[in-house]
């Protein structure tokens, strides 16, 4: 009895020291297991000296503290002592004594506000690192930078970094709603836990702002873009307080979605057009409420006039005259507007890739200098792959924001490994030729091709309740590199992984050269198997979960999947060429004729751009049609193999995160397969053509696929 009460104990016990891993992200602080870099630290870190009493310096100290104890095991011998060498010395430049300062002249000269110094000097013949910036949050910065230099078994002997941001606004938006429910969330119920607070503080929400604090994130949208007034109510706003008041320290600011009817809902007024004086003075008064308990406040995010949302055109107004006026309301107190640009009007079906661009183009340089435009990364709604949107470059007065979806809502849920950082890295890539060859969508985005002054990336974020926060172990990685492109648009998916990989798991190159390939494939192989060659928005209707060519009963055609992949007996895709939609010509005249002209046009968007025949050669020799099956093979294909090469990482990852992602990665097996056969299945009755070979048979028929239904699917409200 005592010894089954003891195993009992000792399950227990060992199950939340693992599960604690999960929930540890990439802040794991491993135990150094390398001894040359053991010796090497430990000779460099003698003594720490924290200058500086704010509170963010506190929560640096002890960041680097824990980093310190769990990584070099014995930290005794790290002492207080200035006058010492080898000593760390974490501080503001304010802080920092006159001649280190003098030292770092130069490095000061190069930082922003945001930006750091990690450095080794030596003044009075005597080694020291520094960690600085102009602020104690610059200054955290820096302590999670040197600690990822710990973390990843890098030399720490001649430090000589001066990093900064390279946008200012590093934001999430989470689509929570107040009953916690998440739009297009997959890792449980969002964080917030309206109903304990404000007088709850739960150990989550601090752990979340050191998290995205050490990856550069500066602010969170706490509400769903599909908006309800009721935050705005002094009973909400209570508690939106009490978690600004928690992010603070950690350099993160708290913006809401602002539901364009707010001042008839929770208002009391007639009307919310943007030009009533009533309508005008009430989102003023409502500002300054805001303001008054949280002074830095960030703004509002707005969705308006899209997917039923209430906005300006409900009352013969525009998106520049709903934008300035909430502008105007948040401009005295230093906030700015997030006007999102997904637009797509059920009165024009014409090509819903067209919209946005055709009606946001015509507003260049119409709005306040508080507002920056939020502009999804492909013209669609974050499919596997879309080209860029034509937007980016288009509007040379106005700052745009970048929108990506880091929660997986038509890459598989969080049941797919999918990196995501690859598909970012390619959007920021693109050359939208605006300004010469060279004009890529980073530089829009970070306002170096016009001089933005106001700069930003968002992320549509995969954080909820689950344990490990995001559902898959590996879509950590996702939230992890949203935060670091967000940072530095210009860094390499490869890099990043790297860096995921060592801080989350192990530094173990025969583990990280592996696994860090199947990350990087891994966007590949699921385009491959959900929609190749420039296939969009064929999954199935609204939990977008699974495969759904042939839905084509929804009352807005756009909304059908029939309408973007146009599968018939001649051929398949969607025709925006010159002579198609020409939604070609939204881009500059070099980019539109690369996409206009088969000939030009890369085969991975062939589909998206063009309706070509069953039997159009492929630059592989292979007609259409067995192309896509061979592409819908090798994503299975790709699938399987992350299956092999992480059935052999067991020694390197402790059981419970092992097992997770085996699992997961074999139901993604399995989907992937799904995905396949559905599609081929589908389209196979257009081409009438055998699979060729290569291509397995289809595990079930066609009709099976169609009767699938998931009422229960998350992320549907
Ligand atoms: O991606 C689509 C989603 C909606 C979402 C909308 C948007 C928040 O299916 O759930 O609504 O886009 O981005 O506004």
């Amino acid at each position: 009895m005592t010894s089954l009460r003891f195993a009992f104990l000792f399950l227990l016990l060992s199950f939340s020291a693992l599960a604690q891993k999960d929930y540890k992200l990439w802040l794991q602080y491993n135990e150094t297991s390398n001894s040359v870099m053991i010796s090497e630290y430990k000779s460099n870190l003698k003594g720490i000296v924290v200058l500086g009493n704010s509170e963010t310096i506190k929560i640096a100290e002890k960041e680097l503290k824990t980093g310190f104890s769990d990584m070099l095991g014995n930290i005794s011998e790290i002492k207080s002592d200035i006058k010492g060498e080898n000593n760390l010395i974490v501080g503001s430049e304010s802080n920092l004594n006159a001649e280190i300062k003098n030292e770092l002249q130069s490095d000061f000269a190069k930082i922003n506000d945001e930006g750091f110094i990690v450095k080794t000097v030596s003044f009075k013949n005597k080694k020291q690192i520094i960690i600085t910036g102009k602020n104690d949050v610059a200054v955290l910065y820096g302590v999670f930078n040197f600690l990822r230099i710990l973390q990843t078994n890098k030399s720490i002997k001649n430090l000589n970094i001066a990093d900064s941001p390279k946008t200012s606004i590093r934001i999430l938006n989470h689509w929570d709603n107040l009953d916690r429910t998440v739009e297009r969330g997959y890792a449980g119920f969002s964080l917030w836990n309206w109903q304990k607070l404000p007088d709850f503080i739960d150990q989550r929400y601090i752990d979340y702002a050191r998290a995205n604090a050490s990856i550069g994130i500066n602010g969170t949208v706490l509400t769903n873009v599909n908006a309800n007034a009721l935050i705005l109510t002094p009973q909400y706003l209570e508690k939106v307080e009490a978690l600004a008041n928690v992010f603070r320290p950690y350099g993160i600011k708290v913006y809401l979605t602002a539901r364009f009817s707010a001042p008839i809902e929770i208002g009391g007024l007639k009307t919310a057009d943007p030009k009533d004086p009533e309508v005008i003075n009430w989102w003023k008064n409502k500002s300054a409420e805001i303001y008054k308990r949280i002074p830095d406040f960030g703004g509002f995010l707005v969705k308006a006039n899209s997917e039923g949302q209430p906005g300006p055109q409900n009352y013969g107004r525009d998106h520049v005259d709903g934008a300035n006026m909430l502008a105007d309301a948040v401009a005295p107190f230093g906030g700015i507007i997030m006007w999102r640009a997904f637009v797509y009007s059920e009165h024009d079906a014409n090509d819903r890739a067209k919209q946005a661009y055709a009606e946001f183009q015509p507003y260049d340089g119409k709005f306040k200098e508080n507002v920056i435009v939020q502009v999804k990364n492909g013209a669609i709604d974050f499919q596997p792959r879309e080209p860029f949107h034509p937007l980016f470059g288009a509007m040379p007065k106005t700052p745009l924001m970048m929108e990506f979806q880091i929660t997986q809502e038509y890459l598989g849920f969080s049941t797919h490994l999918v990196f995501l950082p690859k598909l970012f890295q390619e959007v920021l890539e693109s050359d939208t030729y605006q300004k010469g060859k060279g004009s890529t969508v980073a530089k829009v985005v970070d306002g170096t091709l016009y001089q933005n002054k106001l700069t930003g990336i968002a992320g549509v974020a995969n954080i909820g309740n689950d344990l490990n926060w995001t559902g898959h172990p590996f879509a950590q990685a996702n939230w992890y590199g949203f935060g670091r492109l967000a940072w530095n648009p210009y860094l390499d998916s490869e890099t990043i992984a790297d860096e995921w990989l060592r801080s989350t798991f192990s530094n173990d190159e025969n583990f990280i050269k592996p696994v860090k390939s199947i990350m990087i494939e891994s966007r590949e192989a699921v385009v491959n198997y959900m929609t190749p060659l420039g296939l969009h928005h064929i999954m199935d209707t609204g939990h977008h979960y699974g495969p759904g060519p042939w839905v084509s009963n929804l009352s807005r055609p756009e909304w059908n999947p029939t309408y973007y992949h146009k599968a018939d007996q001649n051929g398949i895709g969607f025709d925006r060429s010159k002579s198609g939609t020409n939604a070609v010509s939204q881009y500059v005249p070099e980019v539109a004729d690369l996409f206009d002209n088969l000939e030009t046009c890369p085969e991975k968007d062939l589909l998206w751009f063009h309706h070509v025949s069953w039997d159009y050669k492929l630059k592989n020799g292979q007609t259409l049609w067995n192309g896509l099956a061979l592409k819908y093979q090798e994503g299975v294909n790709q699938a399987a193999a992350m299956q092999n090469v992480w059935n052999k990482a067991g020694k390197y990852v402790d059981s419970e995160r092992f097992n997770e992602v085996k699992m997961l990665l074999e139901i993604q097996y399995k989907e992937a397969k799904w995905w396949r056969d559905a599609c081929l299945l589908y389209f196979q009755q257009f081409s009438g053509k055998e699979l060729p070979e290569g291509v397995e048979k289809p595990t079930q028929t066609l009709e099976y696929f169609k009767s699938l239904k998931f009422p229960f699917a998350p992320g549907n409200g």
